[in-house]
């Protein structure tokens, strides 16, 4: 659906609470994108050449494409593939940073569209993710899941909206979002634990909603804005093609919803550890896109990549990252 005047119309709006999501066409033109695009590729290069120099790798598959590049690695060998992956994505996603994104995170077209639905207080939750799905990589199929299932369940009255952002077209042959309509207005569902695939929480085929209902797949061009509540059942299976399907997805949150903004991350975690939930999802940091009362409180580039720095190194040191964890058990175990 294409926005006028860059926001969700009345009718638009009704939409998306109606059916728990909305797709905004083309909100970014590929001019908007590219830089992302280049800083990424720029990435692939660079830890490719490092791997190289240390005799980890023979070919670096230099002058590919965006696309083909980082899929051809993965093919040579997975291993070397995941590394470069982990390189890009970091821990539990967590630690992709850079000028590029924190400029599409604050990109004014993403910032109207989100303000016409929250309002113009606007923080970015902390989870945002680059996604690298590569062909053959089971890693990258996401099972049906809600955002809301990843937060803290004192977070589930609030509404966090997703923007799942294509930076090539998402087709359903490359693995593009899937979602479930109308299944996101009974609250949390039960989630489990993957068994097969580490970090990932799963809701059972049988626990989902509105069976009946048909599941969407959101195939649009790059630069669209598929938009998803925290509790919109969602999923994306394989990439079946000899391309990366690359994506970010963004959070946005009316500041009167929990978060961390302000909070050192041991005072957070020491809190989070005494179940004083105070953010929804506190091993990273939130941090304020927009603000009509208070401008001042704004992120500039240098606060933002200390902040999530910061929260990212404190809790990636060791092994004990204390991701909000309602859900306990696994499905053999239900
Ligand atoms: O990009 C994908 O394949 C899955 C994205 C997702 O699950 C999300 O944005 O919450």
């Amino acid at each position: 659906m294409k926005l006028s005047d860059g926001k969700l119309s009345e009718e638009q709006l009704a939409f998306f609470y109606r059916e728990g999501y909305f797709i905004a066409e083309n909100v970014l033109n590929d001019n908007e994108i590219e830089p992302l695009r280049q800083e990424l590729a720029a990435a692939v290069d660079k830890k490719l050449r490092q791997m190289k120099s240390e005799g980890r790798i023979e070919d670096t598959h230099e002058g590919e494409s965006f696309e083909k590049r980082t899929a051809s690695i993965f093919l040579d060998n997975e291993q070397n593939g995941a590394e470069l992956m982990y390189h890009l994505e970091g821990y539990m996603g967590g630690g992709f940073r850079g000028r590029e994104i924190f400029r599409l995170i604050q990109h004014p077209k993403l910032l109207r569209l989100a303000e016409s639905i929250i309002g113009s207080e606007l923080v970015s939750s902390s989870i945002y993710r680059l996604r690298t799905k590569v062909p053959g990589d089971k890693m990258k199929e996401v099972p049906w899941h809600q955002d809301a299932g990843y937060f803290a369940g004192q977070c589930d009255p609030h509404l966090i909206l997703t923007f799942w952002i294509p930076l090539v077209k998402a087709t359903k042959e490359n693995g593009c979002l899937k979602i479930l309509p109308r299944a996101h207005k009974q609250g949390i569902i039960e989630h489990f634990w993957c068994q097969e695939k580490k970090g990932y929480l799963v809701i059972e085929e049988e626990d989902l909603p509105e069976r009946g209902q048909k599941t969407m797949a959101a195939q649009v061009d790059a630069g669209s804005v598929v938009v998803l509540t925290n509790m919109t059942p969602h999923s994306s299976a394989s990439n079946l093609t000899d391309k990366v399907r690359w994506s970010i997805d963004v959070r946005y949150q009316n500041p009167k919803t929990p978060n961390n903004i302000g909070l050192k991350p041991h005072l957070n975690q020491a809190d989070h550890l005494r179940n004083v939930e105070l953010a929804c999802y506190p091993p990273e940091a939130d941090f304020i896109v927009q603000s009509r009362e208070n401008p001042e409180t704004v992120v500039n580039f240098d606060q933002f990549m200390n902040l999530r720095e910061t929260y990212y190194h404190h809790y990636t040191k060791g092994d004990d990252y204390p991701a909000p964890s309602r859900w306990t058990h696994e499905p053999a175990l239900k």
